[in-house]
């Protein structure tokens, strides 16, 4: 049995990296600047209702114009590495052909910028921003989409493989598949089940087809990885079957339709035969699954709270999921037997639960599942309505309830550490407080606070905390 009680004594592993992330839309802004094409984000927030406030990510935190501020507040903050992602549109502004030299500059500065500071640089390929003109197209829904990001894999590998050495192909490609095809939340806003299961397929395939255009593009002794927002969904009632079952759906349509492809080669067999009724995946074509099944050297774990669930008993509301009721549609095909139901205190701003020890059965589930792989935290974070007060002239965010958040969780990593799993490194989500997708900027998660009336920068309490930590690798 273990504990998670208590302090969790002892120092990081040598080697072991601090970390923070962002992605391309939440912080880059320059919408329309040097070249860059439209996505589909830029279509979705600027189509009224679709975000919070009718916010958009045209300026989001100027990021693309305040590239080395950042670069020295990461500094600052004493980074070991820094993971962003790379905009598609801006180095295809229609996702296909010609390549926009801009943008590939844009990115070797900032690989450059945290080279010279010592901060590792982890690229992202894709973190949601898909060119509009490929969604015109049919987007994830049709299988081109995959070899056409194959194709810009295989040229940002050979333009910045020369100086960036760790690659992830997808970020959460759950968020991609059934937020953006099911529930409707995120761009495209598609509600179609069957299109949402196409559209993680071919974000399966995109993912293989991009690891051997990297393969073939990048300076050999690169390491790969692909992030996982991986669900841990527990059962209502753990002695009910019906509960049992439950969680067996959503562990297949959260989780296994994605580690089965591209872990072991193979969709679950339950997963075909949940969605049978619906598909009958005739567009996984032969060849497909090899395809997918690449070696990969690390899983990249995003986590953020759990979820429980029962079987619906077709009275009331069924929520569908936890954390995005904004949609009366629902994220998980064929799976309309399963309730969501709340979690218990304490919450963050989103609503989600704050549940340490689900990071640890995640970490130990892929440790046991993945020998051979190795793992990083490649997002955990909370978002909290974070105020910042002056006090002779000194800005603060005083924010405790995030610094025991991350220090938490970061007892969990150390704890799976001791226990034998190989983690090698810890993102905080985020860097900077930015676009959060249909909240708008209505939600904070970053260790910097933004101003977004004057842009100006504050490292909040927790982002010092989380400096010191970098500093002495141990959370004494
Ligand atoms: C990540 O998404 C994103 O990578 C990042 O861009 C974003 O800003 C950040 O997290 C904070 O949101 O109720 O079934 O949907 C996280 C998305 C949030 C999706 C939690 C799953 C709960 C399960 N995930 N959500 S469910």
């Amino acid at each position: 049995a273990t504990t998670l009680d208590g302090p969790a004594a002892g120092t990081f592993p040598d080697g072991f990296m601090f970390g923070a992330a962002t992605a391309a839309y939440q912080v880059e802004g320059a919408a329309r600047e040097d070249g860059r094409g439209p996505s589909i984000w830029d279509t979705f927030s600027h189509t009224p209702g679709k975000v919070a406030g009718g916010d958009t990510g045209d300026v989001a935190c100027d990021h693309y114009h305040r590239l080395e501020a950042d670069l020295d507040l990461m500094a600052q903050l004493g980074l070991d590495s820094y993971r962003f992602s790379i905009a598609w549109p801006r180095i295809q502004p229609t996702g296909r052909g010609e390549v926009n030299q801009a943008g590939l500059d844009f990115y070797r500065r900032l690989a450059d910028g945290l080279r010279q500071r010592g901060i590792r640089p982890l690229a992202t390929l894709y973190h949601w921003d898909l060119p509009q003109s490929l969604q015109d197209a049919g987007g994830w829904g049709v299988r081109e989409t995959a070899h056409a990001f194959a194709d810009y894999a295989g040229i940002v590998g050979g333009a910045l493989g020369d100086r960036i050495d760790a690659w992830t192909t997808l970020n959460e490609p759950w968020c991609s598949a059934f937020l953006g095809h099911g529930s409707g939340v995120h761009a495209p806003g598609v509600t179609d089940a069957v299109t949402a299961l196409r559209a993680a397929h071919h974000l399966n395939l995109g993912h293989g087809l991009a690891l051997q255009a990297l393969r073939g593009s990048v300076p050999s002794g690169a390491e790969y990885s692909v992030s996982l927002n991986l669900h841990v969904v527990h059962p209502d009632r753990p002695d009910v079957a019906e509960d049992l079952d439950a969680v067996r759906r959503i562990d297949a349509l959260g989780n296994r339709i994605f580690t089965g492809p591209m872990f072991a080669g193979a969709y679950p067999e339950d997963l075909l035969s949940d969605t049978a009724p619906l598909t009958d995946w005739s567009f996984v074509h032969d060849g497909d699954l090899a395809d997918i099944h690449q070696p990969l050297e690390t899983i990249g774990i995003n986590y953020y709270s759990t979820s429980r669930v029962r079987q619906w008993d077709g009275t009331g509301q069924n929520n569908h999921s936890t954390g995005h009721n904004l949609s009366s549609a629902s994220p998980w095909p064929g799976a309309d037997s399963v309730q969501f139901l709340p979690q218990p205190a304490p919450h963050t701003a989103m609503g989600w639960n704050i549940e340490p020890s689900g990071l640890y059965e995640l970490i130990m589930r892929m440790h046991r599942e993945n020998p051979d792989k190795s793992l990083l935290i490649t997002e955990n974070g909370s978002a909290f309505d974070d105020t910042v007060t002056t006090a002779d002239g000194q800005r603060r965010v005083h924010d405790p309830e995030r610094t025991d958040y991350l220090r938490r969780h970061l007892e969990v990593v150390l704890q799976t550490i001791a226990e034998g799993a190989d983690v090698r490194g810890y993102y905080a989500w985020s860097l900077l407080d930015n676009f959060e997708w249909a909240y708008g900027y209505s939600k904070r998660f970053g260790l910097v606070h933004v101003d977004y009336d004057t842009l100006e920068r504050t490292p909040k309490d927790s982002g010092l905390w989380y400096a010191q930590v970098a500093r002495a690798r141990s959370l004494a």
